[in-house]
């Protein structure tokens, strides 16, 4: 099956748009799971399992790992993810960019080594240092088009011919680059006006939305302008609100039940 099948199958089956990014910081694991011999992955587990009937996505952010040392705990998550609940398809969040022959190791990186369903990438460098992940037709690639962060208009606003830069983006995504039909973009939920812009130029390419809970997005202004005809096209992240809603024993029940809170105030307004 296809990352947009699965993604899709996901939508409806768990009747939701939530994706939990599993963005595990050691400093702030709770103190029953700092004991374990393997944290991240202890602490990962059982959010999924309070969660994977709640979402449509996961999205470990591979800094998290990487920056302390814990990749195998990312396999082990990766692992556990597709074993237990094969339904839920996972985006790598490793916003890949380079040369074409290094771009072949990062979707190496991404589809066989952690076989991921979907990865983020950035687009600064064109076409083909993204080629070598949109060329895996049955894998989803991430384009990050206009981010969720303060100042990302410094260059995501830049106007050439008329047009601001990460329109270009949107455009190429919608034409050029999705010869696959397996392109997703970023849209930050902090900026809803450009998310809807973004979806006039795209027709229903899915759109991943990071910025809601700790970076404040607005979920009702999101789903009124991003929202496709037959009411899904939003993978929409939070990783912070989610995962660290509780920090007792019941920190994964704490978890389950806030991403249920999400999964209904988006669908409020479907
Ligand atoms: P929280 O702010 O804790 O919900 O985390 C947001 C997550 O989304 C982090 O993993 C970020 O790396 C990621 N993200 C953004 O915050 N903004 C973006 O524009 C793009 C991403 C992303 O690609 O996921």
């Amino acid at each position: 099956m296809t990352f947009m099948e699965k993604l899709r199958n996901a939508w409806q089956k768990n009747n939701s748009m939530v994706c939990v990014g599993l963005d595990p910081d050691l400093n702030k694991l709770p103190e029953c799971v700092k004991k374990e011999s393997k944290p991240i992955f202890a602490f990962n587990k059982a959010i999924v399992d309070a969660t994977h009937d709640l979402v449509c996505c996961y999205k470990p952010q591979i800094a998290y790992y990487a920056g302390q040392a814990a990749e195998d705990e990312l396999q082990m998550t990766m692992d556990y993810i597709s074993e237990k609940y094969p339904d839920i398809p996972v985006i790598l969040d490793s916003k890949r960019g380079d040369i074409g022959s290094t771009a072949e190791m990062y979707a190496k990186e991404a589809f066989d080594r952690y076989k991921a369903d979907a990865v983020t990438v950035n687009p600064f460098m064109g076409i083909d240092t993204l080629k070598p992940f949109i060329d895996r037709a049955e894998k989803g690639t991430v384009i990050l088009c206009r981010t969720s962060n303060p100042s990302s208009k410094e260059i995501q606003e830049l106007v050439s011919g008329g047009k601001e830069v990460y329109k270009h983006v949107a455009e190429y995504a919608a034409n050029e680059w999705n010869y696959n039909k397996n392109i997703l973009l970023v849209i930050g939920a902090t900026f809803p006006e450009e998310l809807g812009e973004v979806r006039k130029i795209c027709g229903d390419i899915p759109f991943l939305v990071p910025g809601i809970g700790a970076q404040g997005g607005d979920i009702q202004k999101v789903m009124e302008n991003g929202t496709t005809s037959d009411g899904t096209g939003l993978v929409i992240n939070s990783s912070r609100g989610i995962i660290y809603a509780g920090s007792g024993e019941d920190f994964a029940e704490a978890s389950g039940k806030a991403a249920e809170e999400l999964k209904n105030a988006i669908n409020q307004y479907r």
